[in-house]
């Protein structure tokens, strides 16, 4: 397992993203998250050279029309997917991740639409891969933290993220964070279309085919707030789908060595 963590001094928040060149693509799911949307778009557009595709998945309270509307407003940085079929954090990740890799983005971003990742944390964990190939905004390394989350909610969590861990071998503090910068590159190497997760999981299976892949995750810390506006989508369904993830994982048959592409030698 190649984990390392990586603790990188913040930039100011709200400071510039770009670092030589690079512009990042943030990768944004939205379920009913019409009073959200507006200030968290004006927030990841003050930052410099930040672009957002919105993945939205047919929200009954108009999220996408808006997302359109916004898109119109900032022509070139915003980019709305309208998801079609059944609805879920997992799909919807997959086919924005897929989509942010066409756009040639050298970094590709992910949080959530709800304010609960400050984008003023985006700098440092852009920072961060300078010398880690995926890093996670973390509320559980040394300077992490949550705020106004019920007890109930804290301890959910934190269970899920030590079941995780003893589960899978994952070392990573934070594995369930939806926060993360990923390296292009990195990200390309993994196998989007073989994904199973339909919701949260996607998560725990990201994180757990990029260790797999040999990719160096560095941790980030960040507050994690919880939203004022709209509700949480997290679900029983959701739920039970994480609990038996980190199992199938832990036997998931290691793919034949697809390196090794020798066919012969070609006659010169
Ligand atoms: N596209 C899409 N986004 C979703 C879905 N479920 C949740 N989300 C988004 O995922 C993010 C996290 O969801 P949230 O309900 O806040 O989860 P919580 O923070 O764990 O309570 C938010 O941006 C949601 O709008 C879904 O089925 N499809
Ligand atoms: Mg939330």
């Amino acid at each position: 397992m190649n984990v390392t963590r990586a603790r990188v001094a913040a930039p100011a928040a709200g400071g510039p993203v770009r670092a030589a060149g690079t512009g990042v693509l943030v990768v944004v799911p939205t379920f009913n998250e019409r009073d959200n949307l507006p200030g968290l778009t004006q927030a990841l557009l003050d930052l410099d050279a930040v672009r957002l595709l919105v993945v939205d998945d047919r929200s009954p309270d108009g999220t996408g029309a808006l997302a359109d509307d916004l898109a119109g407003q900032h022509p070139g940085r915003i980019e709305v997917m309208h998801r079609s079929g059944p609805r879920g954090l997992g799909r919807s990740y997959a086919d924005g991740l897929a989509r942010a890799l066409e756009t040639g983005a050298p970094l590709i971003a992910q949080m959530d639409a709800d304010l609960s990742h400050a984008p003023g944390h985006l700098p440092a964990m852009v920072a961060a891969t300078a010398h880690a190939d995926l890093v996670v905004g973390s509320r559980y390394c040394a300077g992490g933290a949550i705020e106004n989350w019920a007890p109930r909610r804290r301890l959910l969590s934190a269970c899920a993220n030590r079941y995780i861990r003893a589960v899978t071998g994952l070392r990573t503090q934070d594995c369930t964070s939806g926060y993360r910068c990923w390296t292009r590159e990195a990200l390309a190497r993994i196998p989007l279309d073989r994904i199973e997760s339909d919701g949260y999981s996607f998560l725990v299976e990201m994180l757990h085919e990029a260790v797999r892949e040999g990719l160096r995750v560095a941790e980030v810390p960040i507050v994690f707030v919880e939203r004022r506006l709209g509700e949480s989508k997290l679900s029983t369904q959701v739920l039970l789908e994480s609990a038996l993830m980190p199992w199938r994982l832990r036997f998931r048959p290691r793919p034949t060595p697809a390196a090794d592409r020798t066919v012969g030698v070609t006659p010169s």
